[in-house]
């Protein structure tokens, strides 16, 4: 078995201080952090929410964000809320997928690799146009591509949020014939409720909840 550990858009706006703050974001950067450090992995790839135009993921002007389909605007591509929070230890990640340039795109799996291959390490001022566009390469593989050319079977995922962006990348990757785990201490989520419903979730569809310490 060849495992990847999945890190969903550990960015500064869904941490501490960003404009859809999620309780224990900042926390679970640092813990990502100390797993990379003390884990191998055959592969680590990010997702990071990538917005320039997403429609109504964005609360309307004037309107309240209802915090279930509708959102205070975030990761607005090429903004600093769209950055990887300075927490997350970004040296021993291989690639980047970028998601929902026009579309909600919560699932990691809606994402494409971004340019160049390797940008969390420390060459993200190629990430293109101005609106953001360019910053994905015609042709660039999503993830799913990506993880079958790396010989990837077994997703190990962690990140924010557990009740949103985790869940449909968990769920995702199950459909799409993974063995995925959840790093139940290394996530953060919106709503509580929400996020045991989720974890509740991804359990019946078949992903594995494990503590990154059993690991
Ligand atoms: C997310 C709410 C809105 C997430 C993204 O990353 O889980 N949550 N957009």
């Amino acid at each position: 078995m060849s495992r990847a550990l999945i890190i969903v858009d550990v960015q500064n706006d869904f941490c501490e201080g960003g404009s859809l703050a999620v309780s224990g974001g900042a926390a679970t950067a640092e813990a990502i952090s100390e797993l990379l450090a003390e884990t191998d992995f055959d592969a680590v790839a990010t997702t990071r929410d990538w917005h320039i135009d997403p429609g109504n993921h964005f609360a309307a002007e004037g309107a309240e964000p209802d915090y279930v389909k509708t959102w205070p605007a975030h990761c607005v591509a090429r903004t600093p809320g769209a950055e990887l929070h300075e927490n997350l230890e970004t040296e021993d990640i291989d690639a980047e997928f970028l998601k929902g340039m026009y579309t909600d795109g919560y699932s990691g799996f809606e994402g494409r690799l971004g340019s160049p291959d390797a940008v969390p390490s420390g060459k993200r001022e190629n990430m293109g146009a101005d609106d953001g566009s360019a910053a994905i390469a015609e042709n660039a593989p999503d993830l799913d591509e990506w993880l079958r050319a790396e010989g990837i079977d077994e997703l190990y995922v962690a990140g924010i949020a557990t009740d949103h962006c985790v869940r449909a990348t968990v769920l995702d990757g199950l459909e799409a014939g993974y063995e995925v785990t959840v790093l139940t201490d290394l996530i953060a989520g919106v709503d509580e409720t929400a996020s045991a419903e989720a974890l509740d979730e991804m359990a019946d569809a078949g992903a594995q909840l494990m503590d990154s310490q059993d690991l």
